[in-house]
């Protein structure tokens, strides 16, 4: 409704955050035979590392540098009035203690078991005055009742109870889904009545929260607002709200080899060619495996921000 969507439709501005086990890779997978192949938040699949490997990985992830007030403090000085962080990505690995299973920050890795950087995170969030919301995907590579149609309930399932746990623990004021779609079975793993199923059952959980249409297929009807990324349409869908997802490099995810970042110019122009189609702008950073946001995606938010305050729209 409009009530519901209303912060978020004057917000405009928002950070998007990559951050999971594949962070620990830093983009980089060296194969046996000594090659290497680079990816980032898709190095499991598009390397093809084996489960067990990753899993190791994964157990080494100590992102012990994360600073949940530096973070907040990067989108405050750039603009950005809220922030969406990866609860769980692709890998399934989830970011905070989940109870479903221990293929998670808590259980799984070498990180401080007393921290939990998603409270960390509501709670520089809130006392900033930033709103706080979680990517979650539903494609999910990691639980093995996912890709069998028999067992998919089961997922489901457990998708129901980790997504209430984020919500009763965090109070999100925003669920970013993605992998509705899903590359090894385009034709219907997650249906649009899935969708609607999930939306109805969150909005019971939490009548304000806002989510995006990737909750379910796309479709004009589907979440609150329609996601194009890596683009500004030419033509937004008429009755539509939306977000453009974007990223500072190239990546996504952390990856050490990409340097090739965008000037502060250009994005600045993206966020007022946004604003002025009536979109929002999301602007992607992807912290390190020690859970630093890298200095070239802080300077160039520092830069948004102080061209938006020199320009008195700050
Ligand atoms: C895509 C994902 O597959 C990417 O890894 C990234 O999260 C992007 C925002 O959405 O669909």
């Amino acid at each position: 409704t409009a009530d519901r969507t209303g912060w978020w439709r004057q917000d405009r501005f928002g950070m998007f955050i990559h951050f999971g086990a594949y962070s620990q890779l830093e983009g980089e997978y060296r194969r046996a035979d000594g090659t290497v192949c680079r990816d980032a938040e898709w190095i499991k699949r598009n390397c093809q590392i084996p489960m067990n490997e990753y899993e190791d990985a994964a157990q080494d992830f100590n992102p012990a540098s994360f600073d949940a007030k530096a973070v907040v403090k990067a989108a405050k000085d750039a603009g950005q009035r809220y922030i969406v962080i990866t609860s769980k990505h692709h890998d399934g690995y989830a970011m905070w203690p989940t109870e479903q299973n221990t293929w998670n920050l808590r259980d799984h890795s070498s990180f401080d078991q007393r921290r939990d950087i998603l409270a960390e995170l509501k709670s520089a969030a809130d006392a900033a005055g930033i709103k706080l919301g979680f990517y979650y995907s539903i494609w999910d590579w990691h639980d093995p009742d996912f890709a069998d149609p028999a067992t998919f309930p089961r997922y489901e399932k457990r998708m129901y109870a980790q997504l209430k746990e984020l919500v009763d623990n965090y109070h999100p004021a925003l669920l970013w889904f993605d992998g509705e779609w899903d590359a090894d079975n385009p034709t219907n793993r997650w249906s649009a009545q899935d969708g609607e199923r999930l939306q109805s059952y969150l909005h019971g959980l939490d009548p304000d929260l806002i989510t995006n249409n990737r909750v379910g297929k796309r479709r004009v009807v589907d979440g609150d607002y329609g996601t194009p990324e890596q683009e500004i349409p030419d033509a937004p869908v008429a009755g539509q709200l939306w977000e453009s997802c974007m990223t500072l490099n190239g990546h996504w995810g952390f990856a050490r080899y990409d340097q090739d970042w965008k000037s502060p110019a250009t994005l600045t122009r993206n966020l007022l060619d946004i604003a002025s189609r009536g979109g929002n702008y999301l602007l992607n950073v992807g912290p390190d495996k020690l859970g630093r946001v890298p200095q070239p995606s802080v300077d160039r938010l520092r830069a948004i921000g102080s061209w938006l305050r020199t320009s008195g729209q700050g």
